[in-house]
């Protein structure tokens, strides 16, 4: 902070706690977090509405991409939270500096803070909110979570923007040299980075186990353990929550339309060729985990029913309500020989909680795409 106007600055806030390089510290890392937070997000998100042109070319590949992708997206965001904090406990006594406005420069500097600042607490609390499925707001989760995001981005860009010459006078420890504030860092700041080290690594290791499962021990906070469920897999809906009735195995069919419709009970279906594919399930939640998976190859069933090569696919599920009951799959995902039908899990038939009798698993994609309780296919 250069201080521009010493008069009206607050003795007790001329510490370095309070100051530029601080604040440029704590920044750059807050910002490197948002950063990987947007563009994953990003990636969330056309993987889930893919506007039409974009369908038939998301990739089903790399298989753990959405594992990946999405395990950054809530890492990420929960690491920003005590960055967040820090760096508003750094740089409030500027939020209440007297004047309020002093120059247009100013007034820009001060809008995209008050946007920034807003857009960020939001973002950050919704998603934490939504990792443990908890809505108290009136609107929908993923339109609003998503267009703040680019509010929050748009003002963190001009924020940079402004505060260039600042944040490239206090990115390196020298150039604090060019200030009336003592060259070196002294204890007070590098405890204070150290203590907002320490607690973005707290809150990073207790809950990344969630995806990242070799880390799983550690997994103390996170709403989801990659162990715990039935099967020793998560499970998101349950059959109960989501209405669906014990299925019964002699009044279930499945069937296919498209050019040569036809209908399968199960134990026709699982007559047909099964294969085996290891797969992770990647909530949007944060949590993943892989697993073997047993069942008809997708494309063997939409060959025979006369689809073309590259045709899309409506899947709809036995559950009557709710917002995964149908799901569409573009072509890459249709016709990789490693998305099934899936009747199994870990060798044994699925429970009625994993979608019993048969789900959708594919690679690469959204945990609320692998639909549940399928009993519908729809050749597009
Ligand atoms: N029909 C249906 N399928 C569904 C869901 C659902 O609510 N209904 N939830 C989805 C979500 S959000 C996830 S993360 C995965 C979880 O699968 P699992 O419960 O077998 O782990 O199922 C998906 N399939
Ligand atoms: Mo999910």
């Amino acid at each position: 902070m250069k201080p521009r106007l010493p008069a009206v600055r607050p003795p007790t806030f001329r510490g370095r706690l309070h100051d530029a390089r601080t604040a440029t510290s704590i920044g750059r890392w807050l910002g490197a977090a948002i950063a990987v937070c947007f563009g994953t997000g990003l990636v969330s998100h056309y993987l889930q509405h893919p506007p039409d042109r974009l369908v038939d070319v998301l990739p089903s590949r790399p298989l753990w991409g959405y594992r990946l992708t999405q395990g950054l997206h809530v890492a990420t965001g929960i690491a920003a939270i005590p960055l967040l904090l820090a760096k508003l406990w750094t740089v409030y006594p500027r939020l209440f500096a007297w004047p309020p406005v002093r120059s247009v420069r100013h007034a820009l500097e001060r809008l995209s803070v008050a946007v920034l600042v807003a857009g960020a607490l939001f973002e950050l609390f919704t998603g934490l909110l939504n990792t443990v499925q908890w809505y108290p707001w009136p609107f929908s989760f993923v339109p609003v979570h998503f267009a703040v995001a680019w509010l929050l981005v748009g003002a963190l860009l001009l924020h940079i923007a402004v505060k260039y010459p600042e944040i490239r006078a206090h990115w390196s420890r020298e150039s604090s040299g060019t200030l009336t504030l003592p060259a070196t860092d002294g204890p007070d700041r590098r405890s204070l980075l150290t203590g907002v080290a320490a607690a973005v690594g707290a809150v990073t290791l207790t809950t990344v186990g969630q995806s990242l499962t070799p880390l799983k021990a550690f997994d103390l906070l996170a709403p989801r353990h990659p162990d715990h469920g039935p099967q020793s897999l998560p499970v998101n809906r349950t059959a109960a929550a989501a209405g669906v009735a014990q299925v019964s195995a002699a009044a279930y069919r499945l069937t296919v339309s498209g050019p040569n419709p036809y209908t399968l009970t199960l134990e026709e279906l699982a007559a047909l060729a099964q294969h085996e594919s290891v797969l992770p399930i990647a909530c949007v939640e944060g949590w993943s985990k892989s697993a073997h998976w047993t069942g008809v190859r997708m494309t063997d069933l939409l060959r025979r029913a006369g689809a073309p090569p590259d045709a899309r696919v409506r899947v709809t599920s036995l559950e009557r309500y709710g917002a995964y009951r149908v799901m569409e799959m573009g072509r890459e995902y249709a016709h990789d020989p490693l998305t099934l039908l899936a009747l199994k899990l870990n060798g044994q038939p699925l429970t009625p909680d994993h979608g019993y009798p048969a789900r959708i698993i594919a690679p690469n994609r959204p945990g609320v795409l692998q639909t549940k309780w399928v009993t519908r296919l729809e050749v597009l």
